[in-house]
């Protein structure tokens, strides 16, 4: 029996690769220490995996900014708009991630997306009947050969042709009605060469990812994975065909019948497809590896339950068809609890992290394969407490939250009047212009402000000394607004480490790590959150800060709140009771606090939910149920208010084909939606749905340094009045400005305020 890891806890306990991807960013190190500093983490996953005992390392798994970016850097799906400009084969990769303005080069970035329904975004390769495949370099080699001359024996990874085309788009130029995987015939020669090379270089098995093969969508491809597979298969090293984060459902049929050596499976999303999988590959001679490990939670894994799904396995298959692994990459996991020292020794012992999930894989291999070794012995002894003592914890409950939660009526869930007359109403009250203009709630988090929290925790200055900081911050924000001419003003957020953190720290029920880093974006990380028991809100959370901005400005100020599917979503939650309930008990809390702003004075409350669609379940049979509790849990937190009270809703994506009918059925009295880099497609979709409430879809990319011109901002508001109705319209940037400096702010907000002005004499 073999066991693996599908780690990428590749960017360092400390956020090292970050670190150095910015400095180089800033000019500070060298393309070569940046190459260094990455060599050093890399071998420092390597190994810490092998002494782990895990037996099949991955490579070529590594990035600087995102996987799939690599991919299509290394498979020359690189845009023209990259090229010419005299960059090296590096500052054009990272110029395709963030973007790039500097030295008369002015270039966007690519579209980002949310990576299946996780919380990590990957760059969009974009495809047209132009796209030259070829191999600019073979990433996965490479790091085969860095690991082995280190002497450790890896299986490299490489992203599936298949997932590879269908989770691009087509190019801007691109011939209407063009489909990415028309390319299939055009790229597999290249992912042949891949493959040869690693079998010459002596790789045994390859793992080739298809994670689309848990989706809907797949069953349309089943002969353009016959084709593909039988194409490369014979020129491949062994092929682990790796499927994640979903079941295979009727996919499976065609699966089994692919000419690949394994087949993973993930039985932390796809529990109820062991039997299936085991029945159809058993008359096959492909190994089955077996996602035991939750490469998406942090809870410690339960090594009994895991153990009859191993022997479940080997009693069909035998021994060495089995491989024991991790669910899917550990992208989604910090890298050690080691780490942690603000967490009681008992919380401590309830998670598993990215090295611990590893030694977990190699423990339940171990006894699988009837290891006789004390120290596994121990370690299954250890875990048996472990998990003995989390259920008693479990037990406990907060008797006042479940009751309230079972007594919520549907009258909780319904605004007092319709939006066509809480429109009115709040005109008069809000009294704002033609096209308002707004932002999505944080200003640049500065390194001032970073360093303020930081000084905070330390106790090097006061509780006091921090809120005279963080007030002198708001004022700074509110009179920059007020001076720059925005209608709809914010507090910026000064105060908020980030969004879900945030208000965790606020809420009963959760705890933090110190250094529990996950992966958001390119160099972006985030700290998620980890729910661990009833939730409720012992007082207020941003009532103080939210009327102390209103009392500096006679301009409406916009409460900022983030969703109770948001901070469910974006938090590690807990396994022991359904999302439905945590999600109501956020709710709940949220409610409460959307009441006491309006009794404070506050006229309009956003509360943003931008992880309602990432939560989409990926098999659409699956959306109902979710969307049951979803949608209710947003209304009953913004339902408890009068008319006037203007709510808004964010969300930070521009895919919403899929979820359109509940971004309606939400109600909110205005959304702001990432509309700047989708090229008005999505608008379409909301005219053709006839969306009815108000909507800012954003006019220029925050995600990106780079500052866009006056006229570029006229333009797409052009575009977007020649679909959606005058009334309708609120002109804001696609997201937060948390991670922009205050330079690019400015000019971008007063290029955004003089094109709404523009538009105001323009559509009079
Ligand atoms: N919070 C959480 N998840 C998110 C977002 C968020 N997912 C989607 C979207 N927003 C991603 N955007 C960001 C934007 C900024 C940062 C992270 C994700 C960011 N991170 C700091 C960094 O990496 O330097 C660290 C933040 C901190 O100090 O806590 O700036 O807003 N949960
Ligand atoms: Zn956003």
């Amino acid at each position: 029996i073999a066991n693996d890891d599908f780690a990428r806890p590749g960017f360092g306990a400390n956020r090292e690769v970050k670190k150095a991807v910015e400095a180089y960013w800033a000019g500070k190190i060298s393309a070569d220490e940046l190459t260094k500093a990455a060599a050093e983490v890399k071998k420092a996953s390597w190994t810490s995996l092998k002494e782990r005992g895990v037996g099949l390392i991955p490579s070529g798994d590594f990035s600087l900014y995102d996987h799939v970016l690599d991919h299509s850097a290394a498979f020359n799906v690189i845009p023209k708009r990259y090229l010419g400009h005299n960059l090296s084969a590096l500052d054009v990769y990272f110029a395709m991630g963030r973007g790039r303005q500097a030295d008369g080069v002015d270039v966007p970035a690519s579209e980002m997306k949310k990576w299946f329904d996780s919380n990590y975004h990957f760059v969009v390769p974009e495809f047209s009947d132009e796209t030259d495949f070829k191999l600019n370099f073979n990433k996965a080699l490479e790091e085969f050969n860095e690991a082995k001359a280190l002497g450790i024996a890896t299986r490299p990874v490489v992203l599936g042709p298949i997932s590879f085309l269908t989770l691009g788009k087509a190019a801007k130029d691109a011939k209407p009605g063009f489909q990415p995987i028309s390319l299939l015939p055009k790229v597999l020669p290249v992912y042949k060469q891949l493959l040869a090379d690693l079998k010459a270089a002596g790789a045994e098995w390859v793992q080739v990812d298809e994670p689309v093969l848990v989706l809907d969508s797949a069953a349309y491809l089943e002969r353009q994975y016959a084709t593909a597979y039988a194409e490369l298969a014979p020129v491949s090293p062994k092929i682990l065909l790796a499927t994640y984060y979903g079941r295979l459902d009727s996919n499976l049929s065609f699966v089994a019948k692919l000419p690949v050596a394994g087949l993973h499976i993930d039985l932390d999303r796809g529990l109820k497809q062991l039997d299936e999988v085991i029945a159809a590959v058993k008359p096959t001679p492909i190994v089955l590896s077996l996602g035991i490990v939750s490469g998406r939670n942090i809870w410690k894994a339960d090594l009994q339950a895991g153990l009859v799904l191993g022997q479940k396995a080997v009693s069909v298959l035998g021994l060495d068809r089995v491989i024991i692994a991790t669910s899917s990459s550990l992208l989604h996991t910090p890298v050690t609890i080691a780490a942690e020292n603000k967490l009681t020794p008992a919380q401590k012992d309830w998670f598993s992290f990215a090295l611990e999930k590893a030694t977990e894989v190699s423990v339940l291999a171990a006894v699988l394969s009837g290891s006789q070794d004390s120290a596994v012995a121990s370690a299954v002894e250890a875990n048996k407490a472990s998990i003995t003592k989390r259920r008693e914890f479990e037990r406990t409950s907060d008797d006042a939250v479940r009751k309230r939660v079972a007594s919520i009526t549907p009258d909780m869930l319904e605004r007092k009047s319709p939006f066509a007359v809480r429109k009115e109403v709040q005109a008069k009250y809000l009294n704002l212009p033609k096209f308002p203009t707004t932002t999505i709630g944080s200003f640049p988090q500065t390194k001032e402000i970073r360093t303020a929290r930081a000084k905070l925790n330390k106790k090097e200055i006061s509780e006091v000394e921090y809120e005279d900081f963080i007030k002198k911050e708001v004022e700074h924000v509110v009179r920059f607004q007020e001076r720059i001419g925005l209608d709809l003003l914010v507090h910026g957020e000064p105060e908020r480490n980030d969004m879900v953190q945030y208000f965790g720290e606020q809420l009963e029920g959760f705890v933090f790590t110190q250094n529990g880093w996950v992966q958001s974006y390119g160099s972006r990380y985030v700290r998620p959150p980890i729910i661990v028991s009833d939730v409720s809100r012992p007082g207020p959370m941003t009532v103080k800060w939210s009327s102390y901005a209103q009392s500096l400005t006679s301009k409406p100020m916009k409460g900022m709140l983030t969703g109770p599917v948001t901070i469910l979503n974006w938090s590690f939650p807990r396994a022991d009771v359904s999302r439905e309930l945590q999600c109501m008990q956020l709710a709940l809390a949220l409610r409460d606090e959307v009441v006491d702003l309006e009794k404070a004075g506050i006229k309009a409350v956003q509360v943003d939910e931008p992880a309602l669609r990432e939560g989409l379940p990926l098999r659409k049979v699956d959306w109902e149920p979710y969307l049951k509790w979803a949608l209710p849990s947003f209304k009953l937190a913004t339902a408890g208010v009068s008319d006037s009270l203007q709510t808004h809703s964010h969300f930070c994506y521009s895919d919403f084909d899929d979820i359109f009918p509940s971004i309606q059925a939400l109600d909110a009295d205005v959304i702001s939606i990432e509309a700047s880099k989708s090229d008005m497609k999505l608008l379409k979709t909301f005219k053709q749905y006839g969306y009815s409430n108000q909507i800012g879809p954003g006019v220029y990319d925050i995600h990106s340094p780079r500052v866009p011109g006056e006229q570029e901002i006229k333009d797409r508001v052009a575009d977007m009045l020649a679909i959606l109705p005058d009334d309708l319209l609120f002109i804001n940037p696609d997201c937060g400005l948390k991670t922009r400096g205050w330079k690019e702010t400015e000019t971008s907000l007063v290029n955004l305020v003089n094109a709404a002005r523009w538009a105001r004499q323009t559509y009079a």
